[in-house]
């Protein structure tokens, strides 16, 4: 019987090294350790049948026996597994240099990408930073800590999307960029250039608004800043942006939050012709929002400009209908 059992494990090890695949070493457990007639049960259940004097020596032998059938077979697995795994890497790699079959095209960056992107690069020439929002934004930053009250009419004209879930009741899709004034002064000392380029929501639709569409918010805030750094820096900005003969007008205008408020308009040639054109709203930095994030406004103060990134590019390229914008027709976007 002792004898039987050595060669049970050897002839089991064997077959297990040489198994080339789980399957079949799924067969080999089966054969082994099978419920009804497994090799190694039955020498188990045979035990007993055994004169008592040799059952000990049997029942030992056997059980080392199964033991190292058992842990031979999860090592076969492993090193299964692991080839399996390599192989893998082979058969599924991808050759990047490999030329594609067929006509393909290369795609490029949409027009409003591109036009943030030379944003950034303009005014990162002018010393500004960038700082992303949230397009999720609270009461707070949106409104309340740029000096709109809660029944503050101004809010009127920026109409949203309010979230009406009770947990996240208070939240808004962000109406404009300027909540990240708020949000950059909170987490930072003055002085503070930044520029904030991003998506805003506001219940809009038509030829020159949009639901969704993109501002660029741009902060200053120093010691004696004045409208001449405003018109300065804007200037600067606009004709490396848009072209080199643009001139800027300033009309008053209101938004809480700025005191002058401002707005900003630009000389353009459209269709041959030279025009005014609105591009957004400026002013200077109301103490009232200073003192909401801490900062002393006898000592600081700055200006702060918010453009729609649509408007400008319409501009630029003398797009008539916002909408192509968002449509993904490649006859309208192959053109940039
Ligand atoms: C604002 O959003 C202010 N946050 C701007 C500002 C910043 C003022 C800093 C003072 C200081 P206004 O609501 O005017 O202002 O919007 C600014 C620009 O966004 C507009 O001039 C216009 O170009 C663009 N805009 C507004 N609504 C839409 C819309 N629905 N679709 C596309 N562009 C829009």
């Amino acid at each position: 019987m002792l004898q039987q059992i050595d060669e049970l494990e050897k002839s089991a090890l064997k077959k297990i090294s040489s198994a080339e695949n789980e399957e079949i070493l799924k067969a080999i457990e089966l054969e082994y350790f099978g419920r009804k007639s497994g090799k190694i049960g039955e020498i188990l259940k045979a035990i007993p049948t055994l004169e008592p004097k040799e059952r000990g020596a049997v029942g030992k032998a056997a059980n080392i026996a199964k033991k190292n059938v058992e842990a031979g077979i999860a090592d076969r697995y492993f090193v299964l597994e692991e080839e399996k795994m390599a192989n893998l890497e082979i058969s599924e790699k991808i050759d990047v240099t490999e030329p594609s079959i067929g006509k393909t095209e290369k795609g490029k960056r949409h027009p409003l990408s591109v036009f943030m992107l030379e944003c950034e690069h303009v005014f990162g020439k002018l010393g500004f930073e960038v700082a992303e929002g949230f397009e999720i934004e609270d009461d707070f930053h949106n409104f309340e800590a740029l000096n709109f009250t809660p029944d503050h009419p101004a809010r009127e004209m920026q109409d949203t999307f309010f979230i009406e879930n009770e947990e996240l009741k208070g939240y808004v899709l962000r109406t404009q960029t300027s909540d990240m004034q708020i949000r950059f002064m909170e987490e930072n000392k003055p002085p503070y250039r930044i520029i904030s380029p991003g998506k805003v929501y506001r219940k809009d639709s038509d030829a020159t608004h949009s639901p969704m569409f993109h501002q660029i918010e741009c902060l200053m805030i120093d010691k004696n800043i004045s409208l001449a750094n405003l018109r300065f820096i804007l200037l600067t900005a606009l004709r490396e942006l848009i072209s080199p003969d643009v001139d800027l007008r300033f009309r008053l205008s209101y938004f809480p939050f700025v005191e002058p408020g401002l707005e900003v308009d630009a000389l353009l040639k459209v269709d041959g012709k030279e025009k005014w054109l609105e591009i957004g709203g400026a002013g200077m930095v109301h103490p009232n929002v200073l003192k909401n994030v801490n900062v002393d406004p006898d000592i600081w103060n700055g200006f702060a400009f918010g453009f729609g990134i649509e408007r400008m590019v319409m501009i630029k390229y003398g797009v008539k209908d916002l909408r192509a914008f968002f449509e993904n027709d490649l006859r309208f976007l192959k053109q940039f």
